[in-house]
């Protein structure tokens, strides 16, 4: 073993990592499991679950089409585990963590957001990967419930309780997404890494962490965008929909709430100092609340983006019951 004298440890903190790669791939998951570097492999809807590698997720919303598995892929040594609950995997630099809550041991959906972000919480204070980039929610029936019983502002109010106060202002960027399958099991993975990255907002949207009351008694902790910490950019885009200042907008106008879905990502990416377009270098996931505006909003998105933009598109509910598509991606790296 190389004892490296300590200034080289110290300046390691701020050396940039290198670009995390994702694709959506249709390959078999045992195939992206074996390949070297596979950090995390997510499937979606009706894969099947026969996987007990902790770098395996299933995510329980479906597609109108086969929809393509999550792959990201680092350029270490990667090594995984489990730790309690937690299925984790890391080549040292960037981290996949992953757990599913059963609400009903933890009192409802509040109480397991709660508890799944406790746990994140300590496991990242004891690990060389402690910040949190990225982090992806999704658990059942979202918009149950009237007024502040609602479950989307359950999950934030037990959320905001479990990171009790561990990110300030910075939060990572996000997405929670509804799933209809009634299984009341909340599941919560997240991108970590050695380096911080940067938390980016968008100027023509209240930062969510700042919503006024009226949507619900804790507002949602994310940042509209994360800035990995890589040399090349590389930018993490949160759930986005069409929200100006903190209201929905055309509430009832499908290619209204993509074409101003779009500028919102776009305001994110020159904020970010992107000087590469939406269309190039970007992978997008879209969530669409009713199955049959899924191609509709596949088709307005190659019109408004061409044909080469990655898009990988599921049905699942939206956190505001007047928005039909949000979308999120990965842009550079
Ligand atoms: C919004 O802008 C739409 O609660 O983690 C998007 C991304 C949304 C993340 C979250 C919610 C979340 O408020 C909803």
């Amino acid at each position: 073993m190389t004892v490296r004298p300590s200034h080289a440890l110290e300046s390691a903190a701020s050396v940039p990592l290198a670009p995390l790669r994702v694709e959506y791939s249709g390959a078999r998951t045992t195939d992206a499991l074996a390949q070297a570097g596979t950090l995390a492999v997510i499937g979606f809807g009706d894969v099947p679950q026969a996987h007990a590698d902790p770098r395996w997720l299933r995510v329980r919303l479906h597609g109108s089409a086969p929809v393509p598995l999550e792959i990201w892929r680092t350029s270490g040594h990667v090594t995984h585990g489990r730790d309690g609950e937690l299925a984790w995997s890391s080549d040292g630099e960037y981290a996949f963590v992953a757990l599913e809550v059963d609400e009903a041991a933890h009192g409802g959906i509040a109480g397991a957001a709660r508890h799944a972000y406790a746990s994140l919480a300590r496991w990242s204070h004891a690990s060389p990967t402690p910040h949190f980039l990225r982090i992806w929610n999704y658990l059942d029936a979202i918009n149950d419930g009237e007024g502040d019983t609602e479950r989307y502002r359950q999950f934030c109010a037990g959320r905001a309780a479990g990171m009790n106060g561990m990110f300030g202002s910075a939060y990572p960027a996000a997405t929670a997404i509804g799933v209809r399958d009634g299984q009341r099991v909340l599941q919560v993975y997240a991108l970590a890494a050695r380096v911080a990255g940067c938390a980016i907002e968008n100027p023509r949207q209240v930062n969510a962490w700042r919503y006024p009351r009226q949507y619900g008694p804790a507002a949602p902790g994310f940042a509209r965008a994360m800035r990995a910490p890589t040399a090349s950019p590389q930018l993490y885009i949160s759930g986005t929909a069409a929200i100006v200042g903190h209201a929905s907008h055309h509430p009832d106008d499908l290619l209204a709430q993509i074409d101003e879905t779009l500028a919102n990502i776009d305001t994110l990416l020159s904020v970010s100092g992107s000087t590469a377009p939406l269309y190039t270098a970007s992978l997008l996931k879209v969530y669409v609340r009713h199955a049959q505006d899924v191609p509709i909003v596949r088709d307005r998105l190659h019109t408004r983006l061409g044909e080469g933009v990655p898009l990988l598109l599921l049905e699942g509910d939206i956190c505001r019951r007047e928005l039909l598509l949000e979308i999120e991606g990965v842009h550079g790296g």
